[in-house]
């Protein structure tokens, strides 16, 4: 009997996180090293898997798609470093610019560049930030809702993400957003320990699997 191949549009069991390679001239990337550690991992019924962007313009949302189509994940976090930034912080927003303070891995610099040309200007996270930022916190670790993702490549990755989950028939079960973590104490101040970056993660991803979504807004577009 021939076997049917599965185009089904229900999301697998996966949740997939991506981290990112190291730039600007550092050589560990902790949102790389944190999602890493959780590869593999079971919470609530799904499987974690983890992949690693490049920092990029354009090819790392040309991964992101590939991951994407490969897995059909049900949730997926994009997590990126915030150098600068003491804690946790869980982005409300991605907005359709590119206007990069430092060249890519790839020498790239594009100022005042739509991400995706004629889209809407903005997209609200998908995930339950404020509930997520309760859990975080009261499990003792820093963490806060930010307002701003950034015009560099994170909030470029972001906002395809939520370009993508919004207008791909496929992935309309998915939800997903977008998690900045602090340098590890190697790198220099403010920091937070690997141990801690895990540790929010996982609880970050468990409340996402737990809640649906925490707000009146939700995701969808803002013009
Ligand atoms: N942080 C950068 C890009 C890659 C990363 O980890 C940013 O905040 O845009």
């Amino acid at each position: 009997m021939p076997t049917r191949s599965t185009t089904s549009s229900a999301p697998s069991k996966t949740v997939l996180l991506t981290g990112f390679d190291p730039f600007g001239g550092a050589t560990v990337n902790p949102s790389w090293q944190a999602v890493q550690s959780l590869h593999g991992e079971r919470l609530l019924d799904h499987t974690v898997v983890a992949a690693q962007l490049p920092t990029v313009f354009g090819e790392s949302l040309r991964c992101l798609s590939a991951l994407l189509d490969a897995h059909r994940p049900a949730l997926v976090i994009c997590v990126g470093q915030a150098g600068g930034r003491g804690a946790i912080s869980l982005e409300r927003v991605a907005i359709n610019v590119d206007d990069a303070p430092i060249a890519d891995n790839a020498g790239a610099r594009p100022i005042d560049a739509p991400v995706r040309p004629r889209a809407p200007a903005a997209y609200f996270t998908g995930l339950p930030i404020k509930a997520m930022l309760a859990e975080l916190q009261a499990a003792g670790l820093a963490a806060e809702v930010s307002q701003t993702a950034g015009t560099f490549v994170c909030n470029h990755v972001f906002y395809g993400l939520m370009r993508t989950l919004a207008t791909h028939r496929s992935l309309r079960h998915a939800r997903g957003g977008f998690v900045h973590v602090p340098w590890l104490p190697e790198q220099g101040a403010p920091n937070m320990a690997l141990d801690d970056i895990v540790r929010g993660l996982r609880l970050a991803v468990h409340t996402a699997l737990r809640v649906r979504q925490d707000g009146a807004l939700g995701a969808g577009a803002t013009h």
